[in-house]
């Protein structure tokens, strides 16, 4: 019997998966065997070798798998947001930490370009703080070393994604935790030089100093939240859930509906406004898709 290796899918050329070897760090390209329907970048899978090539046998079940574009079993999701140039709205942020929210990972959101404002803007972002998201406000221009340490311990032998609206300094920031990751990037890239890749897809790399796979950003700052139904964009507002039950209708949308717990919180100020607004927007974005 021909010996099975486990590793990891970082990324997918037409029908060749590029993997790497969980136990050596050995990057090796495999083809898949029929049976297998679909293989995602990020999904764990054995494979065994025939010479310089590896056959995909089986891929282990996701823990999850985040959409547009495609990654399995992210731990961790940084939705990176900016005080200044450009300026990122509630309601922007919002929409990334609906997309980004599931039931298996809560986004890590982090207040960029710190530098670039007062003190004032910590005040009014600290909303995210007080709804349980767990938040930092940084500079990765002028990135402390507490804060890189601190940020390192957080991508540690996990597979993550740095999302967030373009020029909110995504890449200046993983420049500054990975200055290795662009090695990285060119040898996968010379090892794939004969294939021609067709589809637009994201690719992991892999950090062997923190033991992290660290999905490519081009992808990861627009998100598209008409993905959703209406249902599942008013359940990851978390925060709605402790209100709902002194909602009159059990299956309250917190719209136009009477004794609404949620519009009642919304008025006495336990849910903030900003929160609630960007909930009506997003609403009336999927219902206007929907017409179209
Ligand atoms: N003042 C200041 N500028 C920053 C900081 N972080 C990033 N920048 C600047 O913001 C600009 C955009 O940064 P990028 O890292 O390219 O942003 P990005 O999120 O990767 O953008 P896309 O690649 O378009 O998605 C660059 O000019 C950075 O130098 C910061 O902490 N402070
Ligand atoms: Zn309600």
């Amino acid at each position: 019997m021909t010996a099975l290796y486990r590793g990891k899918i970082l990324k997918i050329y037409n029908s060749l998966y590029i993997v790497v070897n969980n136990a050596t760090n050995e990057v090796v390209t495999c083809h898949k065997q029929k049976k297998i329907e679909k293989i995602v970048v990020g999904d764990n899978v054995f494979y065994e070798k025939n010479n310089d090539t590896g056959n995909i046998l089986k891929v282990e079940d996701r823990n999850n798998c985040l959409l547009k574009p495609e990654v399995a079993n992210v731990d961790q999701v940084f939705v990176v947001a900016s005080a200044k140039s450009p300026i990122i709205s509630n309601y922007q942020l919002d929409s990334f930490l609906v997309f980004f929210n599931d039931s298996t990972t809560r986004p890590i959101i982090l207040f960029n370009k710190l530098d670039l404002v007062n003190l004032e803007y910590q005040e009014q972002t600290k909303l995210y703080k007080n709804l349980g998201y767990e938040c930092h406000w940084i500079s990765a221009e002028n990135l402390t070393e507490e804060n890189r340490v601190f940020l390192l311990s957080k991508v540690a032998g996990k597979t993550v994604v740095f999302a967030g609206h373009s020029g909110v300094g995504k890449s200046t920031l993983i420049k500054k935790l990975f200055p290795e990751a662009e090695i990285k990037i060119g040898e996968i890239s010379e090892r794939l030089k004969r294939g021609k890749q067709t589809t637009k897809q994201t690719a992991l790399y892999y950090i062997s100093n923190t033991n992290t796979f660290l999905a490519d950003t081009p992808g990861f700052s627009q998100v598209d939240i008409t993905y959703f139904t209406k249902e599942e964009i008013k359940n990851k507002f978390f925060e709605f859930s402790q209100y709902q039950e002194n909602c009159k209708f059990g299956n309250c949308n917190h719209l136009k509906e009477p004794n609404c717990g949620v519009k009642e919180a919304v008025a006495g100020n336990q849910i903030p406004k900003t929160r609630y607004d960007s909930y009506l927007k997003m609403i009336d974005l999927i219902e206007k898709n929907k017409k179209r």
